[in-house]
């Protein structure tokens, strides 16, 4: 069957520029366990090419050995995260980001045609639903038919995993959706699952390598959605 059945969305960086609540929200877990690092910008664009806040900070630690990295163990690594993810919850909640232009506007006109919505991120669900729920409105979480996260793939982007557990999921061929990434492990991860990516580079992903992107455009806004069933 041709034509376009399922837009499958990326959540940080591509709904909104989250990666900045992100890196303060890391910073402040750092700090209320007594770790004098400090993850500024450009620190951080280095860190994200390795997707996952877990994965991030054990990087980090066995990259820059940092003052107290030492005696992280795993369990501890994963409570520290944990404080994080509380954190930028809270963030999110007390209204500190907004989407980005065009994002709404698009998921509307998917739903008015009938196209299926989806969502393949590293992030946990909690951080799914606490961004969906503060812009969107409560109801938005029901908007997706599938919803993949973190936890529902082993190996995170630039793996296909999580782009081939959301097109199980939405039992859907891959020659039908289309992905819309914002990062160069996001690419990697949907191409790698076969799916066309339409690329919205975010503040941090602009000078990555988008070669093998359908399409790459500033933001959702500067594109219709006939443009995308296109790109197929
Ligand atoms: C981006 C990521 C995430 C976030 C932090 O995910 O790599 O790790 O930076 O979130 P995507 P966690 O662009 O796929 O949405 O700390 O929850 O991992
Ligand atoms: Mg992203």
């Amino acid at each position: 069957m041709a034509g376009l059945h399922a837009l499958i969305f990326d959540v940080d960086g591509t709904l909104a520029e989250t990666e900045e609540i992100h890196r303060l929200a890391f910073n402040a877990a750092f700090e209320a366990r007594g770790l004098d690092w400090h993850w500024d910008p450009p620190l951080y664009k280095v860190l994200l090419s390795v997707t996952g806040g877990k994965e991030r900070i054990r990087f980090y630690i066995d990259r820059y050995q940092p003052r107290g990295g030492e005696a992280l163990d795993e369990p501890a690594v994963a409570q520290l995260h944990a404080d994080k993810t509380r954190r930028y919850g809270e963030m999110v909640a007390a209204g500190d980001v907004c989407l980005r232009p065009g994002v709404e506007a698009l998921m509307c006109e998917a739903k008015a045609a009938d196209l299926r919505l989806a969502i393949a991120t590293t992030t946990s669900l909690g951080n799914v639903a606490a961004l969906l729920n503060a812009t969107l409105g409560d109801e938005a979480m029901g908007w997706f038919d599938v919803i993949g996260a973190g936890e529902h793939a082993e190996r995170k982007k630039p793996a296909p995993d999580i782009y081939r557990w959301v097109l199980a999921k939405l039992q859907c061929d891959p020659s039908q959706a289309l992905a819309i990434e914002d990062s160069e492990n996001g690419l990697r991860a949907a191409r790698g699952a076969g799916i066309t990516t339409l690329i919205t580079p975010s503040r941090y992903t602009e000078d990555d390598d988008f070669s093998g992107a359908a399409r790459v455009v500033p933001n959702l806004a500067d594109v219709t959605l006939g443009e995308l069933e296109a790109l197929l």
